[in-house]
Order: C-alpha cells, then structure tokens, then sequence
C-alpha cells in the first residue's frame, strides 16, 4: 500500500496483533506452560475436567465458525483507495465527491452468488462486487453486480429465485450451479427473468478476472444536491483492463485444477503491485424525465441504454492492499445498501425497497447480534454516537447515566444534526396511494431489452449464448422444463430458441421472434478495453533451448505480460550459450487452461517428451481460441499439429517481430473468429 496511512487503515491497526515473538497465555493472559498434553489421571487415564486450559482451547475451536452468507458466500475482498475526478456538487451534496482529488478509504468484496464458501470460482453465475466507502459522513455501501440488471422484480421473489437457484434440496446437488431442473422450472415460470438470464448465458457470467469485470448498482438511486435538487442515478464501475471471459470448457477445467483461481488472480496482482483498477460512472435522469423513456426507470431488470443515458465518469478506484486476515476482515464485512450519506438517497424501485430491510436483518444471524458495526472492518472512520446500547458482544465502554432523548441530564446530548450542518434528511418525495399488492403496468415489458441485448452481441457472443442455454437445459432432467424455457426465449428469438430445442431434443418452437431491432454496443463485450497487462503466457520450454528464448521472455514482461516457465521438471533447465532459466511449474503442475496464451520454444533436439505434452497443452489452448507463439525448437510441434498457418498462430524466430505480433494476439483477449 502507498506509504502514507489513510484514516481506516490508521483506525484498522489498533487492533492488529502479531503473536509471532511471544509467549503463550491463554485468553485470560496466564501463562501456558504445555501445549501438547492435556491433564491427565495417570500417563494412560481420562482426560479431567480440571484441565481449564483444553477446554478454553477446544471450546474457542469448536465455535469459529459461523454461518455462511445466505447468497455471495465465496469472495475475496482488498482495501484500496477512491478519487474523485471531478466535483460533484451540482448533483450530489456527498462530501467524498464534492472536489477533484478528494481521496476516500475503500474496501471492495467480489464475489460469487449461488456456491457455498468452498465452491469453485468458475461458476456460471452473477458475481458480487461491493464496495464500502469509509468517507467523513460514515460509511457509503455500493453494493452491486457484475451483471447491470436483476431476475426478479420485487424483493419478494427474492426467497423463491434463491431457493430455485441453490442446490435441490432433497439431495445438495448441483452445487454452485444454476444447470438443474428448479432454476429454470423458476425462469419459465417468471418472465420477469427473461432480460437476466441472457445476460447470466453471456460471457458475464464466467469472467477471466474479477479484474476484468464491471460492476453496477442496478438499483436506480437518487442523488440530491445542497438545493434539494434530485436526480435519478445508476452506478458503473468500469475496469481498466476490459472486460473480458473465459469459455465455459475452460471454466469448468479450471474448477478443477484451481478452485481459487479467481481469488489468487486478484490477491497476486495486488501483492505484485498490478493495483486492480475501476473507474466510476454514474448515469443521470433529472426528476422531471422520469416517464420519458420507454422503459420504467425504476424497473431492475432494464438497463438505461448507454447511448441514450451516457455513463459520465467521475472517479477512479484503485485497489492496493491485500487483508490481513481473511475471517477478520473479509467474512466479517456487513454491506449494505441502506448506509448511505448525505446526498445520496433511495428510490421506490421495488427490489430496492426489500433490499432495505434484508442486509442489516441477515447480519443480526451471521454475525451474531446488532453489534457487528463495531468489529473493525465496519466501524466507521468518523466518530459515531446515540443511544444505542447493550447486546452480545458489545465493545464500546459507553459512559453517563442517559442512554435516551430527549434528556436533561446530558444537556440532551447527543444531539440530532440539523441538515444544514450533514444531518440526513430524507427526499421528501411526495408518496400517495391505497395499500395494493401489484404491479405496475410499466414492469410488464419481459422482452424487448431480453432482445435488445441479443440484438447487441457479436456473432462469437451469440453462439456462446446458445451453447450456455444448450449446456443449462441439457443438465435438466424434466423435459417439459427444457420445453417451457424454450418456448420462452423464443420470444427473444426465434432462430436461437430453435438452435437450443434442436441441440436439447425438444420440439422446435414455431413463433416467436420479436420486433425490436435496436441495439446497445456498450454491452458486447467485443467493444470493451483490450489490453496485454498482466496476461499470463506459459512458456513451454526444454533443455538446450535457444539462448535467444530469454530476450522473448524479457520482452514479454517489459509489455506487461506475465511469463511463466514451464518445463518436464521443475529447477533449472539449462539453454545453449550457458543461458539458463527457472521452470516453475511442469506439465504435472500446470495446465492451459491457466493461462491466457502459449508460447513453445523447445530445446535442442526433439524431445518425445516435451512434444507430448506441448501438443495437448497447445491443442487445448487453440480449443479455448487462445493466441499461440513459437520460435525455435517449439515450431515443430505446431507444424506437427498443422496449425502453424491458423489466426492467432503466431511464428517467428525474430524478437521486435514476433514480440509485436504476439502483444497484438494476447492484447485481443481471444481470435473469437478461429
Ligand atoms: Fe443481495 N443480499 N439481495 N443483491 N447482495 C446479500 O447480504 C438481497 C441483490 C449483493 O460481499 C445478503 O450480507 C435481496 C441485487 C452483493 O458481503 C442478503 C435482494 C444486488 C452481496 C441479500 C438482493 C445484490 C449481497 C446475503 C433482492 C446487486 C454480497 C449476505 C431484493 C445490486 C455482499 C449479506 C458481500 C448479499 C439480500 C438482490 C448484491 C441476504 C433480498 C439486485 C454484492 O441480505
């Protein structure tokens, strides 16, 4: 982290402790003279009630766990910091954006939504991205997605699509999977999800990197400003390295080989100083246009089309530390998306509204009980005071006789804020109506966004849609599901749902189809940031490899890239010219799909070995449509493959040649069009 400390990690050091150096006590500080027996009667006797240092010891173990998230169990989390590019005051009176420059502690949490804490990374699914602000005015909660719109409506749903989603309950099974029988049972039965499940079928939902994803509030918030002037407001974050996915044969492979691989990529380019960056945009929608779109604003599962809402930037967050303490900080961290500041303020979107009440209530059972704002990770940075007291685990030493308002003992402090001097005070939006459980009318459209977004995919985002619903449907084992969830989406389109009937043995639908025809480019993926930066290249390397191999791999990383020496056997491998380098890993410890490009440069001679194992390594990689090198002794292998003359095949024994060929291949992400 940058050398100076800001205001939370000054707050958070207090309580670190180092136990490194020191002498064992137990928790009341005595002394611990034997760590290995416990107190016995006789060398081969009973264990005796007595010995109070096991049971403190096995008590503390038996209780450390507590119970996962109920959704967004597996994350990972990193401290950083956000800076405001611009003032914001024109439209919000929050003091963390009102000048240029003005920098606020963050500490960011991503993660999945549908596995338990030990599920796989490379689930098909949402991924969370929430961020707390620790600003001067208390803490700001962001709490968003990688994926701009919902399933549901109405904060109701909310028990029922996650019931649907997670694994059947008789059996636990799939786990961190939506390919089964009750989630899509649930999406043909709720055409509210139509405009999401596309989305969740795209490439969004495998990302490469929780570093190349976006993250959005979804939600439609409001801003106000000091004139109580409001807006209607909708977040992005945008990452500076694209956004870019992997295939779902890789993602399913990667499962397996590395179920952390989402969470070591971020924690790793932190501790490499490759600091994670986003920058922040916010769509605005003055008061007075509310109605003036063909799409209800406050409606979750609708974007606002960024052509027609252009996203305006206003920020950068960079993410520079890694936790300490993955318990402490990571799994203990509340979000929240009712702890909000002055300036920023709700609105009536339904799924909003029940949201309000969820967070703090799932709290009170995960972290067991209402003082959860005090664990460090949650305090804020500025001071807080009211008449709050007691409850388990209370920490604060709260002093003075009246815990209560109005009062005269404590010249009825503490004192409520005017607005004037940053009390919150609500919109006061006037609100008028009978009590009814409905809809409003303006939510029942399902569709036309469902198309515009696959109106808006390139031809390669398209066929992964289909093999995603193809593999999904596939999975379900009641046919009528598949039929049900077919007949639905061809009200998106029409030739897609034939596709998928066709691949999952379903009757084709025969209308359909829809007459939309606009279309979003800001949401293909094909027209995202396309970068080189911390791409990882395996370097596929054997004995006797030509000395030049090491000026490629120098090259590489001056690009930014991130090479890795892989070999038969781990240590040194020896080149020609007394040019030597360190393989890392090996073929038994590594795998293609870890990688985002290969680069074969062989040994010497032929070498059955190496041959085998470069061919399935480069074969693989092909298959996943990842850029190939070879130089030198690597040649042979791709020639033997015939592929040395397909796209993104890149050969050449020269270095600026082959080093400018190579960049442009693995800066494209993937050749899509092989
Ligand atoms: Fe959440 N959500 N959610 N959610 N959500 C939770 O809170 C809930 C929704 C999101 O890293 C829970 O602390 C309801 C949308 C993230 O700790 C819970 C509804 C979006 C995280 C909850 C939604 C999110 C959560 C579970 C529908 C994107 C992880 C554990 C009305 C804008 C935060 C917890 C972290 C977590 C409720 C829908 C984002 C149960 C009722 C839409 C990123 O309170």
């Amino acid at each position: 982290m940058a050398e100076h400390k800001n205001k939370k990690e000054e707050q958070l050091d207090q309580f670190k402790a180092k136990d490194e150096g020191q002498e064992m006590t137990t928790n009341q500080g005595l002394k611990v003279s034997n760590d290995e027996f416990s107190l016995k009667a006789g060398e081969r006797g009973p264990t005796i009630m007595e010995d109070f240092y096991f049971r403190e010891k096995m008590t503390h173990f038996d209780h450390e766990r507590i119970p996962e998230r109920v959704v967004h169990a597996r994350g990972f989390a990193a401290h950083g910091e956000f800076e405001t590019y611009e003032s914001m005051k024109e439209f919000t009176k929050a003091d963390f954006l009102s000048e240029a420059g003005k920098k606020t502690p963050v500490f960011v949490r991503f993660s999945t939504v549908v596995g338990s804490r030990g599920s796989g990374d490379l689930a098909r699914d949402v991924r969370g991205f929430a961020t707390k602000f620790y600003t001067d005015e208390g803490n700001y909660d962001l709490v968003g997605n990688n994926i701009p719109v919902f399933f549901i409506q109405d904060a109701i749903k909310f028990p029922d699509l996650v019931h649907a989603l997670k694994p059947e309950p008789r059996s636990e099974i799939p786990q961190a999977a939506s390919a089964h029988d009750t989630f899509w049972d649930f999406v043909a039965n709720n055409h509210e999800t139509a405009h999401m499940v596309m989305w969740q079928m795209s490439g969004r939902a495998i990302p490469r990197s929780y570093r190349m994803m976006e993250g959005f509030g979804v939600n439609t918030f409001r801003f106000v400003n000091e004139e109580g002037q409001a807006h209607f407001v909708k977040f992005h974050w945008k990452p500076a390295l694209g956004v870019h996915s992997v295939v779902w044969d890789e993602a399913q492979k990667i499962n397996g080989k590395n179920t952390d691989f989402h969470r070591q990529d971020a924690f790793e380019a932190i501790e490499n100083g490759n600091f994670p960056e986003y920058e922040l945009g916010v769509q605005l929608i003055k008061e007075e246009d509310e109605y003036k779109f063909d799409f209800d604003i406050l409606d979750p599962t609708k974007i606002w089309p960024e052509e027609e809402v252009p996203v305006k930037i206003i920020g950068k967050m960079t993410l520079q530390r890694n936790v300490d303490n993955f318990f402490a900080e990571t799994e203990q961290v509340a979000f929240h998306p009712g702890h909000v500041v002055p300036g920023v303020d709700f609105t009536n979107d339904p799924l909003l509204q029940g949201r309000l009440f969820s967070y703090t209530d799932t709290q009170l059972i995960r972290l067991g009980g209402p003082n959860f704002h005090e664990l460090p990770i949650n305090r804020p940075v500025c001071p807080f005071h009211n008449n709050q007291r007691d409850g388990y685990g209370r920490q604060t030493i709260n002093i003075g006789k009246a815990t209560y308002h109005k009062n005269s003992l404590s010249n009825n402090t503490p004192t409520p804020v005017s607005e004037k001097d940053g009390g919150y005070k609500h919109y006061s939006e006037k609100v008028e109506g009978q009590k009814v459980r409905a809809r409003s009318d303006s939510f029942q459209d399902h569709y036309s966004q469902a198309v515009l977004f696959w109106n808006s995919m390139s031809s390669a985002e398209k066929e992964h849609i289909i093999s995603a619903f193809s593999f999904e449907l596939g999975k379900c084992k009641e046919i009528s599901v598949r039929q049900q969830v077919v007949d639905m989406f061809a009200n998106v389109n029409l030739k897609m749902a034939q596709e998928i009937a066709r691949n999952i043995g379903v009757k084709e639908p025969m209308e359909g189809g829809s007459s939309v025809t606009s279309s979003s480019p800001a949401v293909s993926q094909a027209n995202t940031v396309f970068k080189a930066n911390t791409r990882k290249i395996a370097v596929l390397v054997a004995e006797g490899f030509h000395a030049k191999v090491k000026n490629m791999v120098e090259a590489m990383k001056e690009k930014g890239m991130e090479p890795e020496i892989i070999s038969t056997h781990q240590g040194t491998i020896e080149g020609q010219e007394g040019v030597q380098m360190e393989a890392a890993e090996t073929f038994m410890t590594t795998e293609s799909v870890l990688f985002d490009a290969v680069y074969a440069v062989g040994g010497e001679k032929a070498d059955n070995d190496y041959d085998k194992h470069t061919s399935y390594f480069v074969q693989e990689a092909f298959s996943h449509f990842k850029p190939i090198g070879a130089s030198f002794g690597g040649k042979r292998v791709l020639e033997n493959l015939s592929l040395s003359n397909e796209k993104g095949v890149i050969i050449d024994d020269e270095e600026d040649n082959f080093i400018k060929s190579f960049t442009d291949a693995v800066a494209a992400h993937r050749i899509w069009d092989r």
